[in-house]
């Protein structure tokens, strides 16, 4: 029997690609015999995203959390998984824009299940891994990023916003919800034991807005600062 997961979605306006998403990934975990559970957290998204998602979940191994308004995508995953059905052993999160390859989510999974680790994330920055087509500014900002944590872990991408994590590494573990970077929140707080990366390429949004701005890149720069100084003391 697999691994039974949850993994959140956290969306603000992703009306035009949710659909297919949802779709695709109840594809992937039939072909793949996997125990999943998605939880779509939803901002009160003006293009009505949460009703798509309310109207899909008769059908499809789904639900929406609805929040009152756009609250930021690192509470939404931590408010998601709060409400993860007892039965999960994984948490996990994923972007709603196809950014993340869906396919790599069974070996994800296969590497809790395998027992040999705690923490599975889906990788840029590992052989096999890569980014297909952000503009050279983003790719620029996110090795910078990346750069910058090298100090405190071994995790190369610690932006990445695709990871499962056993439900138990993160048990008394006090995630700041500061920002869009819940993974690497995870990647330095959590008692995983052994992390592995999962490669995957990573392919720019076609539907929908970018929510990552100059106020999201000062926030990591502030969630750095804090973990280090956690580190230090
Ligand atoms: N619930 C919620 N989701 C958000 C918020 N900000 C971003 N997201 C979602 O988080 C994911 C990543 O955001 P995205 O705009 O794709 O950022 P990028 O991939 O860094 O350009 C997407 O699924 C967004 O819809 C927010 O404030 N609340
Ligand atoms: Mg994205």
């Amino acid at each position: 029997m697999a691994l039974p997961f949850s993994i959140v979605i956290p969306t603000y306006n992703e009306a035009g690609g949710i659909e297919t998403l949802l779709r695709a990934l109840d594809g992937v975990f039939k072909a793949n015999a996997l125990d999943g559970e998605i939880i779509v957290v939803d901002d009160n998204s003006p293009d009505g995203t949460g009703a798509i998602v309310d109207r899909l979940a008769s059908e499809l191994p789904v639900r929406c959390l609805h929040r009152p308004g756009k609250m930021g995508l690192s509470s939404g995953v931590i408010d998601g998984w709060k409400t993860a059905r007892p039965q999960s052993q994984a948490l996990g999160a994923m972007d709603a824009d196809f950014s993340h390859d869906i396919n790599v989510l069974p070996a994800m999974v296969q590497a809790l299940e395998s027992g040999k680790y705690g923490l599975a994330v889906g990788s840029r920055y590992v052989p096999g891994g890569g980014i297909a087509n952000w503009p050279k500014r983003r790719v620029v900002t996110s090795r910078v990023a990346c750069m910058l944590a090298r100090p405190l872990t071994n995790v190369k991408d610690v932006t990445s916003g695709y990871f499962l994590v056993k439900r138990e590494a993160l048990d008394g573990v006090e995630l700041d919800p500061i920002g869009f970077k819940i993974g690497w929140e995870v990647i330095a707080k959590a008692h995983y034991g052994n992390a592995v990366e999962i490669p995957y390429v990573f392919k720019d949004r076609t539907v929908g807005e970018s929510k990552l701005n100059q106020k999201e890149i000062i926030n990591y720069l502030k969630q750095l600062r804090k973990l280090y100084t956690a580190k230090l003391r």
